[in-house]
């Protein structure tokens, strides 16, 4: 019998950050797909939509008329599904049911007045600016009284459910610590505990030093495919630094970070030659006025196209009822990202973004 190996039995995968496990098939990547195709949705857009309720000057579903905005624009959500004035109260009719009153802000960020670009085709100065806006944001809202937790995060796509393909993010902002970031508050807690050091640092520098799961990275920021990952080309962005929230980074930090985010959105993009869709997010310090040095600030990206723009991975079956699953491996994906360009395929001077231009296969400078 061959002697054990990630990269051809079965296997599971620890995430340390959610103490969750992930069941690996590396065997079974080449398995044939006779199931449904997603076409890819059309790629061109107007750089001004007059039906878009994100472009300048346009109306709003609640009659409201958005700025003629330039850069970023940030406004409450028309359909929020949380509200500040929400009375305080709990409902316990009995130990099985129970309900507890939650109160919220929730507001829409458009990340550019062009209704024709996503992150991944803007420039890296578009991009430092929503970098600065997810970082006064924070601070905003997190500030409010019954806010202890903000959550940041992109929805791009029809495919994630995504409403409309203008750029934007969302912000939710709540009372109480929402599930995943409360299993990653224990991961983090329970690391520090056994070793006396942040679990997002050592797992940064562990990533940077074996580069088997390296996409891309500069001085501060390390983008990774994690060694845990669910989605087939999920990928975790972390710093170099530690730093419990966005607020904190410096100029050059952030400069940094809008640098990276270009470089992977980009990547995604020329992997299929598609908009890449995915929903990716913040995870940072809970607002409820402790210092939580425990946190690490870092972004998850999790896209769902599997093998072309027409395969996506269904979380079902087992996974709904199990354990999540994958096929290809992190460090096959990984290597499949890190290969690419760096500079989005409509960018490109090269007709295939499938050769890199920019020299990139160390990760480091592409
Ligand atoms: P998604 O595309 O990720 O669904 O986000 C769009 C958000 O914009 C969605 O939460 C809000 C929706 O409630 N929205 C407004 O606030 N005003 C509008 O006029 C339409 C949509
Ligand atoms: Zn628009």
């Amino acid at each position: 019998m061959d002697a054990f190996s990630l990269a051809d039995h079965p296997h599971r995968r620890f995430n340390p950050l959610t103490q969750e496990w992930v069941l690996c098939s590396p065997h079974r990547a080449k398995r044939p797909w006779q199931g449904k195709r997603e076409a890819p949705p059309p790629t061109d857009r107007p750089a001004h939509d007059p039906k878009c309720y994100l472009c300048p000057g346009n109306l709003r579903a609640n009659g409201e008329r958005n700025p003629q905005y330039e850069g970023t624009h940030v406004f409450d959500n028309d359909f929020a599904t949380m509200l500040a004035d929400t009375p305080e109260g709990e409902s316990a009719a009995s130990d099985l049911l129970r309900a507890e009153s939650e109160r919220g802000w929730c507001r829409v960020i458009c990340f550019s007045p062009r209704h024709d670009l996503s992150l991944a085709e803007m420039p890296a100065a578009g991009i430092r600016r929503v970098v600065d806006v997810w970082c006064e944001q924070f601070e905003l809202v997190g500030a409010k009284s019954f806010v202890n937790y903000v959550q940041m995060f992109e929805n791009k796509g029809d495919l994630m459910g995504c409403s409309n393909p203008h750029p934007h993010g969302q912000l939710w902002a709540n009372q109480n610590l929402p599930t995943e970031p409360a299993k990653e508050q224990a991961g983090l807690l329970a690391y520090i505990e056994r070793k006396s050091h942040c679990l997002l640092c050592d797992y940064g520098e562990l990533e940077r030093r074996r580069g088997e799961r390296l996409v891309c990275a500069n001085d501060y920021f390390t983008a990774v495919v994690p060694f845990w990952a669910v989605w087939p080309f999920e990928t975790l962005i972390v710093g170099r630094r530690h730093v419990s929230s966005l607020p904190e980074l410096v100029a050059e930090e952030r400069d940094a970070l809008a640098d990276l985010i270009r470089r992977l959105t980009a990547r995604y993009d020329n992997l299929f030659g598609v908009s890449f869709p995915y929903s990716m997010g913040w995870h940072q310090r809970p607002t409820d006025g402790q210092p939580h040095a425990e946190w690490h600030v870092h972004c998850h990206f999790y896209p769902p196209l599997l093998r072309s723009a027409a395969v996506k991975k269904f979380m079902v079956g087992y996974e709904m009822l199990g354990m999540p699953q994958r096929d290809l491996t992190a460090e096959t994906a990984a290597e499949r990202l890190r290969k690419l360009c760096s500079v989005h395929h409509k960018q490109s001077r090269t007709t295939a973004a499938k050769f890199c231009c920019c020299q990139s296969a160390a990760g480091k400078s592409g």
